[in-house]
């Protein structure tokens, strides 16, 4: 009987240095199944990493764009991943993805290198889906049909900029819309009524942006942030279809030796910025938090999950590791998913189903360097995750959107916008 099997057989793996958006290199793979078919991804890098991710592999040669070349990288999956699964099945994401953590050999996949792994992992996915004639969506669950709520970073801070701003990114979160096409609507009307208010309050140049593509106005007080984001909502007429969000990435924050948070330039405990968190909580719309504290602070966390009845997102503090979530889950009671976190597709899938075993809330998360591969668009329909992260403005961002808004045309009846159910779609 002809099964077709060749079809799907892996026949090579093409690995390139790329540049991501902040001019960095990084990696793209394709992965070729038979002569005619390939997919391709490309790998982000983040500036705030959480200690507990998967390696990144740099080359380290100062002269080369000042030591973040990937050719070592690039080296292991032409002569150590290729050899491992050329003449595999393509569809065979879990047993691939086992044969390079078996390769690797490392908890954190540093001997190999995660972002080696990762575009691998990912680009094998898409080839899986194009083999098959479908959309990565689609092929990663035929009941893929929800259409996650943004979270839209219009005013970066900590790592992402260099104003004074302690958060990394404060957010608005349109729950209140009907379709995800509403929600690009709602955020072209904040994001530019939001651009008049900082232009007129600090000038031209408060309205440059960061690294994700949100102002990056000179304001050091959170509060101040988000009376202007407030306003900006209120004078689009919005303010009954959005809530608000912070990355807050307080690993940056944390003074080790001190043992206290150094925040709008004063050292505070564990319980006083609570306090401060509690106030915020009181005082605006607010849905979700992430990385509230340290990324070892798993009583600040666990403080934060019970006593301010919001979503707190794990993101350096879970690193997309399903070990993390089962030891550290209880402590928080949503995940940031992040691929290159954890190092492959289907570890990544992992910790989406354990994630909703533990009734937890999903935010698919770009990482603050990407590029124009729109991957975990189609990641986070194909999980149902019906939260996503990607930034504001600039094109490896919109990219991002882009995709969602023509999955949705796609799916037509079939797309659910998840609006206020965000944290368990249905
Ligand atoms: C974060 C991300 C993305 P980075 O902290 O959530 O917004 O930043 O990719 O630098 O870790
Ligand atoms: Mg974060």
């Amino acid at each position: 009987m002809y099964l077709g099997r060749e079809r799907f057989t892996i026949t090579g793996i093409v690995a390139r240095e790329i540049l991501d958006c902040r001019f960095n290199p990084t990696i793209q793979v394709d992965v070729w199944v038979g002569n005619e078919i390939f997919g391709r991804a490309d790998v982000p890098a983040g500036r705030s990493r959480g200690e507990k991710e998967a390696w990144e592999i740099r080359d380290g040669d100062k002269k080369v764009y000042g030591g973040l070349g990937v050719g070592r990288a690039i080296r292991n999956i032409e002569d150590r991943i290729a050899p491992a699964i050329v003449g595999m099945d393509v569809r065979d994401q879990r047993n691939i993805d086992l044969a390079m953590i078996a390769l690797d050999g490392t908890p954190n996949k540093q001997n190999i290198g995660g972002n080696a792994v990762i575009g691998v992992s990912m680009a094998t996915a898409r080839a899986a889906a194009n083999a098959c004639g479908l959309p990565l969506y689609r092929y990663l669950n035929a009941n893929a049909h929800v259409l996650p709520v943004p979270l839209l970073n219009y005013i970066n801070g900590g790592r992402l900029t260099s104003n004074d701003l302690d958060f990394q990114e404060i957010c608005i979160f349109p729950v209140g819309a009907e379709t995800f096409r509403e929600s690009m609507i709602i955020g072209w009307d904040v994001y530019n009524a939001l651009r008049d208010i900082l232009s007129s309050k600090y000038g031209k140049l408060a309205v440059n942006v960061g690294d994700e593509g949100g102002f990056a106005p000179p304001i050091v007080s959170t509060k101040e942030a988000m009376d202007h984001l407030v306003r900006a909502v209120e004078v689009t007429g919005h303010a009954d279809k959005v809530m608000y969000g912070f990355d807050c990435a307080a690993t940056h924050f944390y003074d080790a030796e001190k043992k206290m948070y150094k925040f709008e330039g004063e050292y505070r405990t564990r319980t006083e910025l609570l306090d401060f968190y509690k106030d915020l909580v009181k005082t605006y719309p607010i849905a979700s938090m992430e990385d509230p504290f340290d990324e070892n602070d798993i009583e600040g966390f666990d403080m934060a999950t019970k006593e301010l009845g919001i979503q707190i997102v794990g993101d350096d503090f879970l690193c997309t590791n399903p070990k993390l979530i089962r030891e550290r889950g209880a402590r928080c009671n949503a995940l940031l998913l992040k691929f290159n976190q954890v190092g492959t597709l289907s570890e990544t899938l992992d910790a989406a189903e354990s994630s909703y075993r533990h009734q937890f809330g999903i935010m698919v998360s770009e990482r603050s360097g990407e590029t124009e591969d729109p991957i975990l668009s189609d990641v986070a329909v194909g999980i149902n995750a019906g939260q996503i992260k990607t930034g504001a403005t600039r094109s490896e961002r919109t990219v991002k959107y882009n995709r969602l808004l023509e999955i949705e045309t796609e799916l037509g009846d079939a797309a659910l916008y998840a609006g206020r159910l965000f944290r368990n779609p249905f």
